[in-house]
């Protein structure tokens, strides 16, 4: 097993749920982190508290991760060395609305492929020059993916696709950095309860509740123990694609609930 202490985890999406999961976790394993996220409120709330518990490096990285000119402009704020980043965790997406294409939102589809496929390409794209010229051999991306990139479900259609294509960019990722020996890992999650379905359905707060009612659901945590754990392999193990799911979950659409 590895250790993140003193290793510099860059986390997107942190201020809330499995990313702020993360934050918290890798913090108290002594892991320095660089914290991507719109909400500045938020980010500096959660780094002053992490600092001051963990006694680690918090660096806030206020930014749009839709947006390629802010994900530059901030990646190149950092300093050289804190641009030599050891573990990527790929973590911002969202889903919005479970409408059939022929009713789909335009703003929906492109909110999320802009977060989910366009923001993971744009930051690791900036991040990844550095791990091959600093950290070969050492570094790792692990991009949260979702049950929703194995099998698809009505009025998921955008949504599963963006994950598919987190999937595709996974594997293919995988594969260019195998002459560098720089992990890549996916770890897709099913039914997860955090404000993921608020987000997705805005407008029904009790659609958004009764999505994970009659069942007992995973808890942010449960994906941060996830990703440490593929973040803590030895040296010669790479954990490719992780599938976790509440025990009466078997897939997207085979739920079991009381
Ligand atoms: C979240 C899982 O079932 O809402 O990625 O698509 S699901």
């Amino acid at each position: 097993m590895q250790s993140v202490k003193n290793k510099l985890v860059l986390i997107t999406g942190a201020t809330a749920g499995i990313g702020k999961a993360c934050a918290t976790l890798f913090a108290q394993n002594g892991a320095n982190l660089i914290l991507l996220a719109r909400r500045e409120n938020l980010l500096i709330e959660l780094q002053l508290k992490l600092q001051s518990e963990y006694n680690v490096v918090v660096i806030p990285l206020v930014c749009d991760i839709r947006n390629a000119h802010e994900v530059k402009k901030s990646f190149n704020s950092l300093s050289e060395e804190n641009k030599k980043i050891d573990i990527l965790i790929n973590n911002a997406g969202m889903a919005r609305g479970i409408d059939k294409l022929q009713d789909g939102l335009i703003e929906n589809w492109d909110e999320m492929i802009d977060t989910n496929l366009k923001g993971l390409l744009y930051i690791t794209r900036e991040v990844l020059p550095y791990m091959i010229e600093f950290k070969k051999e050492t570094a790792h991306i692990i991009n949260l993916g979702s049950t929703a990139a194995h099998d698809v479900y009505p009025g998921g259609n955008v949504y599963c696709a963006t994950k598919f294509a987190v999937k595709a960019i996974t594997k293919s990722l995988r594969m260019e950095l195998l002459e560098h020996y720089i992990k890549v890992s996916t770890v897709d999650p099913g039914m997860v309860e955090t404000d993921f379905s608020y987000v997705r359905f805005p407008d029904d707060s009790t659609k958004a509740k009764n999505v994970y009612s009659g069942l007992t659901p995973l808890v942010a945590e449960d994906i941060a123990e996830t990703i440490l754990f593929c973040a803590t392999r030895p040296k010669h193990v790479n954990i490719n694609e992780l599938v976790i799911t509440p025990t009466a979950q078997a897939s997207s659409n085979f739920i079991n609930k009381k």
